[in-house]
């Protein structure tokens, strides 16, 4: 290995490297990852140190969708919000933790970025991993001039960028823009993200399912069928499976990207159209496992083809190995 091949590259280097196979890029985009990476540092540096700084427990409100706001949620929110305030390329804000859209102070910004600032914060006082989701959006051409909430309802694959940071065992950073997915590790001794993975790519089959199994009296028959499929033997096919839930979606959905499988959060009886969020969980992630290869959908549908009517509405989600997935709904179809 040459020394160049071997040198270390960091996220900004990546990310200039990436920008240069688009000829007419101008930058921006580059710009706003940057945002997102260096509000990542800053919230990595304070999940690291919760229980010392007096971040941990709740603030005492509620968010729109009625659950306690934990102290980091807000701490994350504000950080990613004036990140990407400053770069002036961003004209809006949707995020889990505020009830309508943040105008940021470029009106004319050419980017919607989407956030779920700290997803599984309930893990949070337990420490386990969390994580940040984003996804952006390229701002639509219109007559009308003035920023309107519809601006932002665009279906998922008209992403033009999204990704996540799991604060685990290490702070990762991972996204795409269409080329690929790939994985960046914080070393906090210098303060960088550096390459750990360029280009996943999903097993075509995993033997991990991961799902909420305390919901199981609430789900369809179909989906009944297919857990206990998962948990009978038959070496043919890997079963018995193995049953990984974190309760925190980037970990368990960056596992399944690593490891292949499949996670599913289903609609139930406490959950008619699903608990995850279209829009800052769902799309973003799920944009994600198929520039990997693999599949998401709501048991029907692509997710990235639903054509979303309001920014914090939710749907079932089956994501992971092309197999596993076609597994499930094969399953589900059935009733
Ligand atoms: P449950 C966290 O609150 C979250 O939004 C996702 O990160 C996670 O996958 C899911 O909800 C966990 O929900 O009902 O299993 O606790």
């Amino acid at each position: 290995m040459t020394p160049s091949q071997n040198r270390l590259v960091t996220l900004e280097e990546y990310i200039i490297q990436k920008q240069n196979k688009f000829p007419g890029a101008t930058g921006e985009l580059s710009q706003l990852l940057r945002d997102i990476g260096l509000a990542a540092k800053i919230i990595s540096r304070e999940v690291n140190k919760a229980g010392i700084t007096n971040l941990l427990g709740v603030d005492g409100s509620t968010n729109v969708h009625g659950e306690s706001v934990k102290k980091l949620d807000l701490f994350a929110d504000s950080q990613l919000i004036s990140a990407l305030d400053r770069s002036m390329i961003t004209c809006m804000v949707i995020s889990e933790e505020n009830d309508g859209v943040v105008r940021l102070n470029s009106e004319g910004g050419k980017y919607i970025v989407y956030l779920d600032p700290l997803d599984g914060s309930s893990n949070i006082d337990v420490n386990v991993s969390i994580g940040s989701i984003f996804s952006v959006y390229m701002r639509q051409p219109r007559f009308e001039k003035e920023l309107v909430e519809a601006d932002a309802l665009q279906p998922g694959v008209r992403q033009v960028a999204a990704g996540y940071v799991l604060y685990g065992s290490s702070t990762i950073l991972a996204y795409t823009t269409g080329l690929g997915v790939s994985a960046f590790t914080l070393d906090p001794s210098i303060g960088e993200f550096i390459l750990s993975f360029d280009n996943y790519k999903i097993p075509d089959h995993g033997s991990i399912y991961s799902i909420n199994e305390g919901s199981y009296n609430s789900w369809q028959e179909g989906l009944k069928k297919y857990i206990k499929y998962c948990q009978q033997e038959d070496p043919e096919t890997s079963r018995p499976y193995t049953a990984r839930y974190i309760g925190s979606m980037v970990a368990d959905l960056h596992r399944t990207l690593v490891k292949g499988g499949i996670f599913i959060y289903p609609a139930s009886s406490k959950y008619p159209e699903g608990k995850l969020r279209l829009m800052y969980e769902c799309n973003p992630l799920s944009f994600i496992i198929e520039q990997a290869g693999g599949l998401a959908t709501d048991g029907k549908k692509r997710i990235l083809e639903i054509e979303p009517t309001a920014i914090h509405q939710t749907s079932p989600i089956y994501i992971g190995s092309p197999k596993n997935v076609e597994m499930a709904q094969s399953f589900i179809s059935k009733n």
